[in-house]
């Protein structure tokens, strides 16, 4: 391994952060390269649970540089928060960096997120609320505040003018909010700025530099692929690239300094938010597996959607990031069901469709075509081999790899790092 790209292939939550935790013991160097804090990973040690937003699931372990890469949007209050609960917990922060390059989300994105899904009414998005969409547009209209920016008093304030200026008028006229204050934003945004200063760097040249040194480099994707904003389903995603092509622009590599890229595979699907879901189960088959999975969102506490695995995301995943292998998580949550479905195609309108449909309307009407198989209805928390897994469950993951067409390289049978299987 020299770099390594952890992403998710469903809608998020598959265990990016444990198995970036896991692979993190090999890797010199640990980088986040999209969202922001929308994302929650957790990770378990000993027992101990972490749950991260923005910083990379590499800080647990000590002396690992931790990247913040120009690609995620920076809420400087979420992180110093999470910089001190991590220090609060007897871990270091002193190998933090955080590009110069990346946005910051301000106030204002915050409540034009909030304001904006209310006003959608029904067809909103059903977004984390963290400002992420708000401050991706104002990055692409060329109005955004970089890091670099809020380390120089004159230009944040001069752009923080220009954006009041302009983000007070549209909230009092649209929504008839108060909007917000100068002097008060400036006040606290530069008291962030004092903290985080000698944490800010170049991450591209930072990062460039340790490949070039043979140092290997972990990018850590949030959110996944039916979440990114060209290739999910759109508008029912992040506004981020979370496919292994994010890496390059995100974090300022070029494509070819990428080796590996590991696709993280929840051994059935969740999606939090709106739109399509083909296998989603409106059942006691849906509420058994968020009972068991305790699936619930890590940052906004939502009630995840719940269905079987299906096959033709993960294939789509596949052809999107160049997946080397799958690293099959929570395939311990399936143990008490006698009978698990897999979705292998999609058939509309009669025919069985062999591309992943663009139209939401389309996505929205297919008809899976499931197969069934056994439950295994063994506690496979324990296991510490491939071949002491139950046979019913090798074959039903073996079946996962075979329709997606991508080979098994980890299975995760419980959040710790000793729970994870790797394949010879
Ligand atoms: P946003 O806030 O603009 O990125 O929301 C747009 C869509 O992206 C989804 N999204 C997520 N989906 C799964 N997990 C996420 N992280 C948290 C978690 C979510 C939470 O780990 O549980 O706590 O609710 C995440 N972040 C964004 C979001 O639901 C919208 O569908
Ligand atoms: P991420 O956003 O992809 O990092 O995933 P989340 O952290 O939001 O959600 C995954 C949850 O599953 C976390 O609570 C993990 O600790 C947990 N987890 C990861 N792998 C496994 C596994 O194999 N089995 C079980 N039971 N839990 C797991
Ligand atoms: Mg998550």
């Amino acid at each position: 391994m020299s770099s390594v790209v952890v992403m998710g292939t469903q809608w998020g939550d598959e265990g990016k952060g444990k198995i970036v935790d896991y692979l993190a013991e090999k890797a010199d160097v640990v980088v986040r390269y999209q969202g922001g804090s929308n994302a929650g990973h957790t990770v378990v040690v000993k027992g101990k649970e972490f749950k991260l937003r923005l910083l990379p699931s590499g800080i647990l372990y000590k002396g690992k540089k931790c990247v913040i890469a120009n690609g995620v949007v920076i809420d400087p209050g979420v992180l110093l928060e999470e910089m001190d609960g991590m220090v609060a917990k007897g871990v270091s922060i002193d190998d933090i960096r955080i590009s110069n390059r990346a946005h910051v989300i301000m106030p204002y994105h915050k409540a034009i997120d909030e304001l904006f899904e209310e006003a959608r009414g029904d067809k909103k998005i059903g977004t984390t609320k963290r400002g992420i969409g708000p401050c991706y547009i104002d990055k692409d209209d060329r109005i955004g505040i970089r890091i670099v920016d809020l380390m120089d008093e004159e230009e944040f304030s001069a752009k923080l003018k220009t954006n009041l200026a302009i983000k007070n008028k549209l909230l009092k006229a649209v929504y008839n909010h108060e909007g917000f204050d100068f002097e008060t934003v400036k006040k606290e945004y530069l008291g962030y700025a004092d903290r985080l200063r000698k944490h800010v760097v170049d991450t591209s040249s930072l990062l460039n530099k340790e490949l070039n040194a043979g140092k290997k480099v972990l990018f850590e994707g949030a959110q996944a692929t039916m979440l990114d904003l060209d290739h999910g389903t759109y508008p029912y995603v992040t506004s981020s690239h979370p496919i292994s092509g994010g890496v390059s622009v995100g974090a300022g590599i070029g494509p070819n300094k990428i080796n590996t890229v590991v696709g993280v595979v929840k051994a059935y699907t969740t999606r939090v938010g709106e739109g399509p879901f083909p296998t989603e189960q409106l059942n006691e088959y849906g509420e058994k597996i968020r009972e068991c999975g305790r699936e619930f969102g890590t940052v906004t506490g939502r009630s995840r959607r719940c269905g079987w695995f299906d096959a033709c995301v993960v294939r789509y995943a596949g052809q999107l990031s160049g997946i080397d292998y799958m690293a099959i998580t929570r395939l311990d949550i399936l143990d008490t069901f006698d009978k698990i479905k897999m979705c292998v195609g999609y058939k509309y309108k009669g025919e069985i469709l062999d591309e992943m449909p663009a139209s939401l309307k389309v996505l929205g009407e297919v008809e899976p075509i499931y197969e069934t198989f056994e439950g295994w209805m063994t506690d496979i928390s324990g296991t510490q081999s491939y071949d002491e897994l139950p046979e019913k469950a090798r074959k039903y993951i073996e079946r996962m790899a075979e329709v997606t067409g991508i080979k098994i390289g980890i299975v995760s049978v419980g959040p710790g790092r000793e729970q994870t299987i790797v394949l010879k």
